[in-house]
């Protein structure tokens, strides 16, 4: 999607009122790099070891926004593939060390482990360099609203599992269709009534292709069961601000494909922040929490 810097600039206005002291004034003709800083930031599936990580694009992200309370929302670093091969460039270590001297400088840092890097979920309660490690984490808004933030992975579980019938072909169900009119003649035979195997896979594929919106449904419905107002996650890379039969979802995207944060500015208004331009930002859709975006699914 092509975004006009000047757009970009645009929105990205609305908190720049804010100057820090410790900061040399920004040179008047660099006003796309003036630094923001918001009451919490999350970020989430970085897949730091992977070729996929755009990791120059978060360094640059986390050098302009500063927070109180930076959340890695799981999948920062990629274990799965790790194991398979050391990839490790130096900007990927540009990254852990910008968050470890954030977390230093006074930023509260919490790390919520995801599925690709379940191996930290065996630091639960511990420390490293002023990194708090746990397994879920509660954010108060500014609205005193409470949201529970957790990766995600833990429910998507048969979702998952629906999603590769997706990825079925023309062909194959063609021929499903035929293995289908087969197996109940033989079905017959025995006395069995018919079972459609085409109407089970469609109604699969159905779910499949609505997988994303069973992943939210089924987040926001968690988050209320425990008795919150609302859910941050991550996991499915789908960067969203909704309300979802009264609970607010919020996903904070990716740093693989879409490059997105979510943020609570220092008013209290929830956003998303895309970071596709090195040096500035480019809101994605911004709302304030209490408003849900309605926008085409
Ligand atoms: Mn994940």
């Amino acid at each position: 999607m092509m975004l006009t810097k000047t757009a970009g600039l645009l929105s990205n206005d609305t908190s720049a009122a804010r100057s820090d002291a410790l900061l040399p004034a920004a040179p008047t003709s660099a006003a796309s790099t003036a630094d923001k800083h918001y009451r919490a930031i999350w970020i989430s599936d970085i897949h730091l070891g992977t070729a996929g990580c755009k990791a120059e694009y978060l360094l640059d992200f986390l050098k302009h926004n500063e927070s109180d309370f930076l959340y890695l929302v799981g999948d920062i670093i990629d274990g799965w593939q790790l194991k398979k091969g050391w990839f490790w460039p130096q900007a990927h270590n540009d990254v852990v060390q910008k968050i470890l001297r954030k977390a230093r400088k006074g930023t509260q840092v919490i790390y919520v482990p995801g599925n690709h890097d379940e191996f930290a979920r065996g630091y639960l309660h511990h420390t490293f360099g002023d990194i708090q490690v746990v397994d879920e984490a509660v954010h108060t808004l500014l609205d005193k609203r409470r949201l529970w933030v957790t990766h995600g992975d833990l429910f998507d579980g048969v979702l998952l599992h629906a999603k590769w019938l997706a990825y079925l072909g023309d062909t194959l169900y063609t021929l499903i269709l035929s293995l289908n009119h087969w197996f109940n003649r033989w079905r017959h035979r025995f006395g069995l009534s018919y079972w459609s195997l085409s109407q089970y896979l469609k109604h699969k594929v159905k779910n499949a292709v609505s997988f994303i919106t069973q992943f939210e449904d089924a987040l926001a419905e968690q988050a209320r069961r425990r008795g919150y107002d609302g859910v941050v996650c991550g996991h499915i890379h789908k960067a969203e601000i909704r309300m979802i039969d009264g609970v607010l979802y919020c996903n904070d995207g990716d740093w693989v494909e879409s490059l997105t944060a979510l943020v609570e500015t220092t008013t209290g208004e929830l956003k998303i922040i895309t970071w596709a331009h090195l040096g500035h930002s480019k809101p994605a859709h911004t709302q304030a929490a209490m408003e849900p975006l309605q926008q085409p699914a």
